[in-house]
């Protein structure tokens, strides 16, 4: 078998050099693309290369006849001419061209697929196979994309349900949706431990309820009525009668006698010294009148939110007073619309902790997470009823949410 390189500039032009030199018997071994050499390196030319075989006896008489798509080369013919030829070393023509190539080569390339009729066939069958190949993947994916759909829905109506469940129970829509659609994305399901998991991460810095809140001086501000001096009244009630604290009192909350008065009834209960401040200077020379105390508490005026000029005033007493603890009362009646108002008017103040009065009074306890969420602040105490000093405790998070859960 003679076998030959023809290098042209492109795939007609070699094959023409094919033809014309080996006729239509010839046999395509490889085809693949090269560069010229170029001048010095430079001006390299994309060029086709064809490595192209044919039985010497045969060359002639088949150029007329033979169409080149007819052309084959089996495995059988090339391992009996292997044999036949077994005394064949360098060139397979037996002349020293450049473009001939070893045997071994041959050996080589014949591992390749040769390009014939066949492979032809088998191109047009891949072809085939494809098309198949693709028909089956779109039809795969419809039926993921169904398959996608009713798990949705299955998901769609447990978010539903939970978010219906924690709205009932206080949240707001908007908290509910991302506490719920956290679970869900996450885990494909969404029940009360997953619920639990989200909240406690998305809570995580507000769980600590070891540090006491209370320091030297402790002022309560907050909305009209919302339980400011019952509340103060408790905690205090609690340090002097249970742990032996010496407490004292300050009222600013001059406006109506009644409150004034309140606050020295729970004085003269614990037998401790209360001031009553109506402006500014007052405050700082209260203050030291109340230094030699454990801890001061100290009432303001329930006042709207909304009245400019005593958050003003607010804002300065506040100012003139060191060591503090501020406690923003709110009470669990709000509505998340009320909360977002009322933290917006106190957002003056920089460090506090928020109490959460009259728990007792609602069953959509969902709020304090509102209420965690839209302060990013943490939850100091919690109140349950008016007794004083009874009806408190320091807000625990985990017992909080554990009670809340069990009933959704
Ligand atoms: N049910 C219930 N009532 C409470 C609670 N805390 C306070 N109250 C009641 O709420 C009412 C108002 O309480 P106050 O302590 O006077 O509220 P305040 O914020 O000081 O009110 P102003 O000084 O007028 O702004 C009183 O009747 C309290 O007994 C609570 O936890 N539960
Ligand atoms: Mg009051």
């Amino acid at each position: 078998m003679q076998i030959k390189k023809f290098v042209g500039e492109n795939i007609t032009q070699t094959m023409a050099l094919v033809k014309k030199e080996m006729g239509n018997d010839a046999i395509i071994l490889q085809t693949k693309k090269t560069k010229s050499k170029g001048f010095l390196g430079f001006f390299k030319k994309d060029m086709v290369e064809v490595l192209a075989a044919i039985e010497p006896d045969k060359s002639n008489s088949r150029i007329a006849k033979t169409k080149s798509s007819e052309l084959s080369l089996t495995k059988g013919d090339y391992d009996k001419k292997n044999v036949e030829d077994s005394g064949f070393t360098e060139h397979i023509d037996g002349k020293n061209n450049k473009n001939d190539v070893s045997f071994k080569e041959v050996n080589k390339i014949y591992q390749k697929p040769v390009l014939n009729n066949q492979t032809i066939k088998n191109n047009d069958i891949t072809k085939d196979i494809d098309e198949i190949k693709t028909v089956i993947k779109d039809l795969n994916e419809r039926f993921v994309q169904t398959f996608k759909t009713e798990e949705d829905e299955v998901l769609h109506e447990l978010k539903s349900r939970y978010i219906k469940k924690l709205e009932l129970k206080g949240l707001s829509r908007l908290l509910a949706e991302k506490i719920v659609e956290e679970a869900i994305s996450n885990n494909k399901d969404c029940n009360r431990e997953i619920i639990l998991k989200i909240i406690d991460t998305r809570f995580n810095a507000f769980k600590d309820n070891s540090k006491s809140f209370i320091k030297k001086y402790n002022v309560f501000v907050g909305p009209t009525g919302v339980g400011k001096t019952t509340t103060l009244a408790k905690i205090a009630s609690n340090l002097a009668i249970g742990e032996g604290k010496r407490i004292g009192f300050m009222t600013l909350d001059t406006y109506r006698i009644s409150a004034v008065e309140q606050l020295r009834t729970y004085a003269e209960i614990l037998n401790c010294p209360i001031e009553v401040a109506y402006d500014k200077d007052d405050v700082s020379e209260a203050v030291k009148r109340l230094e030699s105390r454990d801890s001061v508490f100290i009432d303001t005026a329930g006042r709207s939110h909304r009245n400019k000029i005593h958050m003003k005033e607010l804002e300065e007493i506040l100012g003139s007073i060191e060591e503090k603890e501020v406690f923003l009362v709110l009470s669990a009646n709000f509505n998340k619309e009320d909360i977002k108002d009322i933290l917006e008017a106190y957002s003056f103040i920089d460090e506090f902790s928020v109490i959460i009065t009259k728990m007792d009074e609602t069953s959509r306890e969902g709020l304090v997470f509102d209420i965690i969420d839209e302060a990013n602040k943490p939850i100091s105490y919690i109140t349950y009823g008016q007794n004083v000093p009874d009806d408190i405790e320091v807000f625990d998070f985990n017992k909080f949410v554990n009670e809340f859960l069990r009933e959704i």
